[in-house]
């Protein structure tokens, strides 16, 4: 029976994908705690103050030139860990052509958690046409119903600044993020972008050919439930050897946490002391 059950529970975590999953988290005091749970380059859980946000989580793909599937960073070669110190996980990917170091970090202050998510990519080759995709599914407050999903105004899109700053609300929790390439040829803002379902997108990333994702919506209509999903795609210039780049993405959740009568000005104080040590960590990060 056992044995029966241990095969159970090992085909189960087979057919989810989560194989090899670990843990970060996070705590402010006795005020608030957050984690994440990442299996290679997908986040599968996101979890703020005991709610969970995450629907099918982030994942991360990668494509080769004009042709060919989409495939996940980490079903590249294992280069360098996982490790996972405190907050922060790493492993790097890659092949003869090129590396990608992948970083995550969760953080919890107050009703706030920040998931910044770092893939730093170096190339070994010439005239590498590396195409980045993500693709994320958050159920605000665990319930995929009334999640509403949209760029924020930021001007006339898709003229640049292109949409990039997006946000999803619930009535409970507004996520937020935007994303930022340094230091490389690849444009600063995501080359195309998609609101859909979560399983549309999903599926466009495991169809078996190449992607361009529809770069809808142009403006900043709302994405409605009942599973509302984003994605985004980075394409780069042609890469030489020993080019490289950093792509950030920055992930906000605002969630509801019940007041307590602690949480007063003294709280508050806290709150601000753990932000200076949050914003000092992730400056000796990058
Ligand atoms: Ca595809
Ligand atoms: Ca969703």
């Amino acid at each position: 029976m056992g044995t029966l059950i241990a095969g159970l529970v090992l085909s189960l975590t087979v057919m989810t994908g989560q194989a090899g999953a670990v843990t970060i988290s996070d705590s402010l005091a006795a005020i608030s705690t957050a984690s994440a749970e990442v299996a290679g380059t997908s986040i599968t859980s996101w979890i703020s103050n005991g709610t969970e946000h995450h629907g099918l989580g982030a994942s991360y793909w990668y494509r080769v030139g004009d042709s060919g599937p989409e495939a996940l960073v980490s079903s590249l070669p294992l280069i360098g860990g996982p490790t996972v110190s405190g907050n922060t996980f790493n492993a790097s990917y890659g092949n003869a052509d090129f590396t990608i170091d992948f970083e995550v970090m969760v953080s919890s202050a107050g009703n706030i958690s920040t998931l910044p998510v770092t893939l730093d990519v170096t190339s070994h080759s010439d005239n590498l046409e590396l195409h980045l995709f993500e693709v994320h599914d958050l159920d605000l407050t665990t319930s995929t119903l009334g999640d509403v999903l949209g760029f924020v105004p930021i001007g006339p899109p898709p003229a640049p600044p292109q949409p990039n700053d997006i946000v999803q609300t619930d009535g409970f929790s507004t996520f937020s993020g935007n994303s930022e390439v340094l230091g490389g040829s690849p444009n600063v803002f995501p080359s195309h972008w998609q609101l859909d379902t979560a399983a549309a997108l999903s599926a466009l990333m495991a169809d078996g050919s190449a992607t361009t994702l529809a770069d809808t919506p142009a403006d900043s209509s709302t994405t409605v439930g009942p599973d509302a999903a984003f994605a985004f795609q980075w394409d780069t210039a042609p890469l030489a050897a020993n080019d490289s780049f950093q792509l950030i993405i920055r992930k906000q959740l605002d969630g509801a946490l019940i007041p307590e009568p602690v949480t007063g000005f003294l709280g508050l104080l806290s709150i601000a002391a753990l932000g200076s040590c949050v914003t000092a960590r992730r400056r000796t990060v990058a």
